[in-house]
C-alpha cells in the first residue's frame, strides 16, 4: 500500500524515464527500431524494478496515466530523432500496452491525440500486446485492432507462444509481428523442442505474412540458429541492453 502511494506520487512528480532497446535485422545487425521500456527512479526508493511496479500499476489503474505518458514520450523521442536527422533511416518505436490500457474505451482517441501532438508518422508506431490482452477483450479487440490498422499502426504480439489461447485470433485480427518469447530463445541450444517451436512460429508467420522478432538473444549461436530458422529480426543483450535516450541517440548518430 505504501508502494501504491509512492507510485501515485511518482506519476505526479514524473519520476519516470524511458529506456530503449534496439530491434535489429539479424543478418546485418542494423537497427530497425526500438522497444520503449519504462524505468522508475525514485528519490526515496532508488531504482524500482518494472517487474515490481508494472503489476501494481495494472492492479490500481495507475497504468492508464503512466501508459499514456510512456506512449507520448516514446513517440516524441522517435520524432525528435527523425526530424533532427539524427538518422535518415525510417525507424519504428514499439510501445507495450497492458491489458487495462487495451480495454480503455478512449484508447484510440488517446493515440490519435498523441500522434497529432508529437507529429510522429503513424506507421512508425508499433503497439505490443500479449495474447491474453486480446482474448480478455475479444469483443472490443476486433474493433480496436481494425481502427489501428486503418491508421497503419502496427501490432505485435508480445511473449508469443506462452499464452493458452487458440491461434484462431490470428486470422481474425490484423497482426503484423510475432515476438518469440525469451523463454524459447534462451534454451534454444538445450532442448530440441524449442527449435521445433521457433520453427513452427516462423512458418506460421511466413504463411500469414507476419514478421518475427526473437527476444532475449544473448549469444551469437542463438543469433545464427534463429537466422537459419528463418527469423529475420531480434533483440537482446547480444546486440544491446535497454539504454537511455542519450545513448540510443548516439548509437543512431554514429551509424550514419
Ligand atoms: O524492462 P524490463 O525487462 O525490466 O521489463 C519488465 C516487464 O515490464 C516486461 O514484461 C515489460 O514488458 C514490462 N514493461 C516495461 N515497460 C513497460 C511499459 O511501458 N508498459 C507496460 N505495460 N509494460 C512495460
Ligand atoms: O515482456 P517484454 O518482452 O516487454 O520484456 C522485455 C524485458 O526483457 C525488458 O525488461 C528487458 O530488460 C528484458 N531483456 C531484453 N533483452 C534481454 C536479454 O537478452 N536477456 C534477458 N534476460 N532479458 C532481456
Ligand atoms: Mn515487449
Ligand atoms: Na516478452
Amino acid at each position: 500500500l505504501q508502494l501504491e502511494t509512492d507510485l501515485r506520487r511518482a506519476i505526479e512528480r514524473q519520476e519516470f524515464i524511458l529506456n530503449y532497446q534496439p530491434i535489429v535485422a539479424l543478418d546485418t545487425g542494423m537497427i530497425t527500431g526500438f522497444e520503449a521500456l519504462v524505468r522508475w527512479i525514485s528519490p526515496e526508493l532508488g531504482f524500482v524494478s518494472p517487474g515490481k511496479f508494472i503489476p501494481l500499476a495494472e492492479d490500481t489503474g495507475l497504468i492508464i496515466p503512466l501508459g499514456e505518458w510512456v506512449l507520448r514520450e516514446a513517440c516524441r523521442q522517435l520524432n525528435e530523432w527523425q526530424s533532427n536527422n539524427v538518422t535518415d533511416i525510417p525507424l519504428t518505436m514499439s510501445v507495450n500496452l497492458s491489458v487495462k490500457q487495451f480495454s480503455q474505451p478512449n484508447l484510440i482517441e488517446t493515440i490519435d491525440q498523441i500522434l497529432a501532438e508529437t507529429q510522429l508518422p503513424t506507421q512508425c508506431l508499433k503497439l505490443e500486446i500479449t495474447e491474453s490482452a486480446i482474448m480478455e477483450n475479444s469483443d472490443s479487440a476486433a474493433k480496436i485492432l481494425d481502427q489501428l490498422r486503418d491508421r497503419q499502426i502496427h501490432l505485435s504480439i508480445d511473449d508469443f507462444g506462452t499464452g493458452y489461447s487458440s491461434l484462431s485470433y490470428l486470422h481474425r485480427f490484423p497482426v503484423n509481428t510475432l515476438k518469440v518469447d525469451r523463454s524459447f530463445v534462451c534454451r534454444l541450444d538445450a532442448a530440441d523442442d524449442n527449435v521445433a517451436i521457433v520453427q513452427a512460429i516462423v512458418t506460421l508467420a511466413q504463411t500469414m505474412g507476419m514478421d518475427v522478432v526473437a527476444e532475449g538473444i544473448e549469444t551469437t549461436e542463438q543469433q545464427h540458429q534463429l537466422e537459419n530458422l528463418g527469423c529475420e529480426y531480434g533483440q537482446g543483450y547480444l546486440f544491446c541492453k535497454p539504454v537511455n535516450a542519450e545513448t540510443a541517440g548516439e548509437m543512431l548518430a554514429n551509424r550514419n
